[in-house]
């Protein structure tokens, strides 16, 4: 007997499902874990609308209660950004919050399973996960990255979240063999600052170009997604060497308090944004805007170029 998973689609995203018009997914762990309330709400309730505005239906991803939602009811996004119990779900946590009949919020790598699951190619985040400081000795690389070579969905991020190795990070991305798409840009963004010293893996102009190599990759049978680094509009940016002795003093606290794993992204951002005195989540909110803007763009263009 095969299971079914649990799974309820809002019906703005079944129609759109139904027609082929264009979908983005969005995650929901930016919400629980990585912002705080009422910024959480705003912002969601923002990216969705952003996502709208661009001609595309918004599914935010979310278990609740043992449920998958593709696509929150308003009521339902509300509720779990309030909740400080919502678990993080990754790969590896996924089906077990499914069958616990927990809720939980999703991560890129768990966001990138769902959208799969539920026909989405395309899904807008702030920055993905990547390999730690320090992972030398810890190990801490997140699951992101294995995701990103695995399930063929096409990610629009900031880059990689300037708290991490990024140079680590490119590394296993190339290793993985997932492409780099820097979205008109020369350097890799810093996820707050528009630009680094590290010179993009691959440069994209135009969304048509981003929609055709991601249905080339289906012809060629390779699995796996892409990753889209769009910089933060630098309007909007934070100077990488004001960031960089904040994320300094917010590392060494990580590490004399021991924290690890899961734990170790909330607490940075949580940190960085009492550090910068609520500076970085004003960035975090600008760039997570214009992610979806590109990738609502990008996902128009996939649906166009199947028909
Ligand atoms: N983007 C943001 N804020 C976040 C995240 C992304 O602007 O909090 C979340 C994503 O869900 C991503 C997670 O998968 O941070 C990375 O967590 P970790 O480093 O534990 O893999």
């Amino acid at each position: 007997m095969m299971l079914d998973v649990p799974m309820q689609m809002s019906a703005e995203v079944a129609a759109a499902q139904a027609k082929g018009a264009p979908i983005v997914a969005l995650e929901s762990t930016i919400i629980t874990h990585g912002m705080p309330y009422p910024q959480n709400l705003e912002t969601a309730r923002a990216v969705e609308g952003v996502v709208r505005n661009a001609g595309a239906v918004p599914a935010t991803m979310a278990v609740l209660d043992g449920t998958l939602h593709v696509g929150l009811e308003d009521t339902d996004l509300d509720a779990l950004a309030q909740r400080s119990d919502a678990r993080k779900l990754s790969r590896a946590d996924l089906a077990h919050c499914l069958a616990t009949g927990e809720t939980g919020a999703t991560t890129v790598a768990a966001t990138m399973i769902c959208a799969r699951l539920a026909g989405i190619a395309v899904f807008a985040t702030g920055g993905i996960g990547g390999v730690h400081k320090g992972a030398e000795t810890s190990f801490d690389v997140s699951a992101d990255l294995t995701e990103l070579a695995r399930t063929p969905v096409t990610v629009v991020a900031a880059g990689a979240k300037a708290i991490l190795d990024v140079p680590k990070t490119l590394e296993v991305l190339e290793t993985q063999g997932v492409p780099v798409l820097c979205y008109r840009t020369d350097t890799f963004p810093a996820f707050w600052s528009a630009t680094s010293p590290l010179p993009a893996p691959l440069r994209a102009e135009t969304p048509a170009e981003i929609a055709k190599a991601h249905l080339m990759r289906a012809a060629l049978g390779l699995p796996g997604g892409q990753l889209v680094a769009n910089p933060i509009p630098t309007e909007a940016e934070i100077p990488a060497a004001t960031l960089a002795p904040l994320i300094a003093t917010a590392q060494a606290e990580a590490d004399a308090a021991g924290i690890s794993a899961k734990a170790v992204t909330p607490f940075l951002l949580r940190r960085l944004f009492e550090l910068t005195n609520g500076a970085s989540l004003e960035a975090n909110i600008a760039l997570v805007m214009n992610n979806a803007r590109l990738a609502a763009e990008i996902a128009g263009e996939i649906a166009t170029q199947r028909r």
